[in-house]
């Protein structure tokens, strides 16, 4: 048996926020003009004072307040608290426009550069996973019903204790994760488990501020999915399970209708489910 210690919001936040840095998101030459900075930073802190005078904070609040905000950059938590809080409106910003399949927010445990698995493919698992088999298949076409013969298909996902590899000690590094390229048809089937409910770290700051306003620290759960095709638009999602008691309530508040799957049982003691993508243009 293996034995799985607890990752602790240190760990896995800190590693969320190493992974962030790494990413290239912020691109050397990333910038604002003045004009926007002016807006944002001008509203932001308009938005704090204004809720201090309803609430009238107090002193002890306002240090309260300090010394969360210093615990979370110590606990390396940013990535996971905006990915949880604020990157929802992001995304429904981001993807307005969109006439193709609905993406979902990314979250803090993306890693670039899994391993890539020709179709039919079967993601990196120990030789125990536990949990329901899920067998994912579906078809990858442009807005106009064309398949998508280049596109790629990226998976990321819990297992069925909620851990993530490379954010939880002791999971092989790439487990869970890989990118399958479609076939000429632009067909998918992607062999998995099904993932487990996700639950935000509750000893880390993030964790003690749900718990001090009372909340419960609970996602659904999700598969992650990535999207990309030359000549489209990259579409990051998230598709979940009918039944999960957190659909309804999900703390990062990224549950779409489109994004439920219909699981059903198949004949290897499993499940399979289908999901047909529509890219947008570039
Ligand atoms: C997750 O697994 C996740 O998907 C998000 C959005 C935030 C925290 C953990
Ligand atoms: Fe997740």
């Amino acid at each position: 048996m293996t034995t799985l210690t607890t990752p602790t919001a240190a760990e896995s936040g800190g590693s969320a926020t190493e992974v962030f840095r790494q990413s290239g998101k912020l691109g050397a030459g990333a910038d604002i003009s003045v004009e926007r900075a002016q807006a944002l930073i001008g509203d932001a802190i308009k938005a704090m004072n204004d809720l201090a005078e309803r609430h009238a904070l107090t002193y002890e609040e306002f240090n309260i307040f300090k010394a969360w905000l210093i615990q979370v950059g110590e606990d390396g938590e940013w990535p996971l608290f905006l990915d949880v809080f604020l990157e929802h409106t992001v995304e429904d910003i981001s993807t307005r426009d969109r006439q193709g399949s609905k993406g979902s927010i990314e979250g803090p445990y993306y890693v670039k550069n899994a391993p890539t698995l020709p179709t039919p493919a079967t993601l990196p698992m120990r030789e125990d996973e536990k949990g329901t088999k899920l067998k994912f298949t579906g078809t990858i076409k442009d807005v106009e019903g064309n398949p998508l013969p280049e596109a790629v298909i990226e998976l990321w996902q819990a297992d069925e204790d909620g851990y993530y590899s490379q954010f939880a000690s002791g999971l092989p590094e790439w487990n869970l994760r890989g990118r399958v390229p479609v076939d000429a048809e632009g067909n998918f089937e992607i062999n998995t488990i099904k993932p487990a409910p996700y639950q935000i770290p509750t000893d880390g700051s993030t964790g003690k501020m749900i718990a001090a306003a009372n909340w419960h620290a609970w996602r659904p759960a999700h598969l992650h999915i990535a999207v990309e095709a030359p000549g489209h638009q990259r579409l990051i999602q998230q598709l979940y399970f009918p039944g999960d008691e957190h659909n309804d309530d999900d703390i990062a508040n990224a549950v779409k209708p489109e994004l439920m799957l219909d699981p059903q049982p198949n004949d290897d003691g499993g499940e399979t489910a289908v999901y047909n993508y529509r890219l947008d243009k570039l």
